[in-house]
């Protein structure tokens, strides 16, 4: 029987993340692993739920300052953490996380230009909780994510940023995933069918030596 895994799903926007935690637990549950929570970050707390609509929302009367986001988004991420995410770790069941603290590196870090000293310290924090077995990035080209996201619902505040601002969160995930040693960089870019052969395919060899 396996351990029990924290798996984090990142990328950008209409990369395919939400598409593939059901993918990944799917599979986990034909590979007779049954016992799986998808979280998605921020939010899947009632705390975080309601910071994921000031997150996403846009407020005209009031502009949501970039070190409130932050803290928000970390907020969330705390109690996602210790309410959820350790508890069931410890109980043995698996966690497949859409987002996790790398979102934060790209998104705030890169796309805000929040120094990453900052947000090192608030990754410590989360990191002393428990820390991701396993990081898959769905590499898709900023273009065709933002006509999925399109496509499926009206763009959120973030959704709304510049060009520019999502070169700068693609830069900084590239950048910081080459620290990760334990990841899966998948080309998100195919058609449905093609990335969920190659998520099934990497994700099966990663865990038949993880
Ligand atoms: N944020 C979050 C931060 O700034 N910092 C942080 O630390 C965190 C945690 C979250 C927002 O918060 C920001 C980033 C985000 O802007 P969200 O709604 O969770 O908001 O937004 P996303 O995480 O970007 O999720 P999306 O729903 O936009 O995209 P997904 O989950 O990547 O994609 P998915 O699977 O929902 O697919 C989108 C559409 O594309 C289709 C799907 O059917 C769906 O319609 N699709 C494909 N179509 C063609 N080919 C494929 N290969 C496809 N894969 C999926």
């Amino acid at each position: 029987m396996k351990k029990n895994k924290f798996i984090v799903i990142e990328g950008l926007e209409g990369s395919g993340k939400t598409t593939a935690c059901k993918i990944i637990k799917n599979f986990l549950f034909l590979n007779n692993i049954k016992k799986v929570i998808i979280v998605r970050q921020p939010g899947s707390t009632s705390i975080s739920e309601k910071i994921r609509k000031i997150i996403k929302n846009n407020n005209k009367k009031e502009k949501l300052n970039k070190f409130s986001e932050l803290f928000l988004l970390y907020s969330a991420r705390i109690q996602l953490m210790k309410n959820i995410i350790k508890p069931a770790l410890k109980k043995g069941k698996w966690i497949i996380s859409d987002r996790h603290n790398l979102s934060s590196i790209a998104y705030q870090g890169g796309g805000r230009g929040i120094d990453q000293s900052l947000i090192k310290i608030l990754n410590n924090i989360i990191n002393k909780i428990s820390k991701p077995d396993l990081t898959i990035f769905l590499d898709v080209k900023l273009k065709i994510g933002l006509k999925r996201a399109f496509l499926r619902s009206n763009f959120d505040r973030i959704e709304q940023q510049s060009k520019n601002f999502f070169l700068k969160v693609k830069k900084y995930y590239l950048k910081f995933l080459s620290f990760e040693k334990n990841k899966i960089i998948i080309n998100a870019n195919n058609n449905k069918k093609i990335v969920q052969k190659n998520i099934i395919s990497k994700f099966k060899n990663w865990i038949n030596n993880n």
